[in-house]
Formats: C-alpha cells, sequence, structure tokens
C-alpha cells in the first residue's frame, strides 16, 4: 500500500480559483497544510491541463505532497503527476491501472455501499466518497448521502475513504469520526480570502480531532 496522507486534500478548481489562480491557491494550500493537491478542471483540453500540471508540479517540488490528476490520464502521465483520480462515468479504473502502472497513485469516486463492496484494493489506493452534503460546486451530482452514509461507506471499503461536498470547517470532526481518513475539499480553500490561513485552520481542526 502506498503511504498517501489523504486528511486534507485539495481539489482545485478552476473557477472557484480564479481570484488568484490554481497553482497560486496550491502553493498557498500546502503551505497551510494540505497533504494532497488534485488538478480538476473538467473542461481542459489535455494540453492545457499537462501545461497547468507542470506548473503546479513545479510549485509542489520539495513539499512532499502528491499532485493528483483527474480524469486525463494521458495528461497526468505526461506530467509526471504522483496519481489519478476518476470517477464512474470515466476510464475504467483496470484500464487507468494497466496505463499508469504499479507505482502511481490511483483514486476513484464512489457514492455507495454497493461501489464499496465491489472495489478491488489491488486496483485502487482510496476512494472519494459523497456527495456528503449538497453542493454547488459540482452541478447535478447525485443526493448527497450525510455522514450516516459516508461512515457506512467508510466501514464497507477495504481501502480508506475521503469524504467530498460541501465539507467546511464546522464538519471536520464528524467527517473523522465517520472513519474516513481525511476531507476534500473545494471551495473551503479555493477562492477564500487568505487560502494559506483557511487550510492551516482546517489542518489544526483536523490534528484536535484526532487528539
Ligand atoms: N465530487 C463530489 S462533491 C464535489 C466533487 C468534485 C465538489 C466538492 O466541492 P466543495 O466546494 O468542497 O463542496
Ligand atoms: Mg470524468
Amino acid at each position: 500500500m502506498k503511504n498517501v496522507d489523504l486528511s486534507l486534500y485539495l481539489v482545485l478548481d478552476p473557477v472557484l480559483c480564479e481570484p488568484i489562480g490554481m497553482v497560486e491557491t496550491a502553493r498557498l494550500a500546502v503551505a497551510g497544510g494540505a497533504t494532497l493537491v488534485q488538478l480538476r478542471d473538467k473542461k481542459a483540453a489535455t494540453r492545457d491541463m499537462i501545461e497547468t500540471g507542470r506548473a503546479l508540479k513545479a510549485a509542489l517540488a520539495g513539499s512532499g505532497v502528491p499532485l493528483i490528476v483527474n480524469d486525463d490520464v494521458e495528461a497526468a502521465i505526461a506530467i509526471g503527476a504522483d496519481g489519478v483520480h476518476v470517477g464512474q462515468s470515466d476510464m475504467p479504473v483496470a484500464e487507468v491501472r494497466r496505463l499508469i502502472g504499479p507505482d502511481m497513485i490511483l483514486g476513484l469516486s464512489i457514492g455507495s455501499v454497493e461501489l464499496a463492496n465491489a472495489l478491488d484494493p489491488s486496483v485502487i489506493d482510496h476512494v472519494g466518497v459523497g456527495p456528503v452534503f449538497p453542493t454547488s460546486t459540482k452541478p447535478g451530482h447525485p443526493p448527497a448521502i450525510g455522514f450516516q452514509g459516508l461512515a457506512a461507506v467508510a466501514a464497507a471499503s477495504p481501502v480508506p475513504v475521503v469524504g467530498i461536498g460541501g465539507l467546511k470547517l464546522q464538519h471536520v470532526a464528524d467527517t473523522l469520526a465517520t472513519g474516513a481518513a481525511g476531507l476534500a475539499v473545494v471551495s473551503a480553500i479555493c477562492g477564500q480570502p487568505d487560502p494559506a490561513s483557511a487550510t492551516a485552520e482546517l489542518a489544526e481542526a483536523i490534528r484536535r480531532a484526532r487528539r
């Protein structure tokens, strides 16, 4: 198993990050204590993903924080990213694993106990589970599952789970109490007036919840 710290997973959104951009947002979030960063730009062409991803990789260099690329396996490989994250309607995970090899991190989005039971831990390293709450960050998302749903999926999953969807500072303790290894957030960091402090507050709440 890869040793990935899922505690505080920043998922970048190009629109929400607009004030200062995704690269600067990631840099500040890592300074504040983000443990994982995902480039998620559903509308970008592969060449643009590669350009942004390379800049992100340079910004994260030396931090020890892995860079994950959403959906675009070709871009992830070209960037030299640490991993890939796919959803249910993206490339099948066995195919992704074949393309990226055994060493890159592979995350999958799921929202149900049925999908958790079907996970192959030799293919998938961790899952993003949600949405925990309704969120305008992902229009048309499936119904929210709440902390109860997250706990049920965490109990069923053979790999570590990260909660996602509407998660804010006040949800840290309840999220970790479900058995989740961490929180994935977009708007709690992207577009915040001070992304470094917003991240540091989340990181501190995570430390407190674990004490
Ligand atoms: N997948 C499920 S909810 C979501 C994604 C990408 C968006 C989460 O964004 P936010 O702003 O943290 O609610
Ligand atoms: Mg997709």
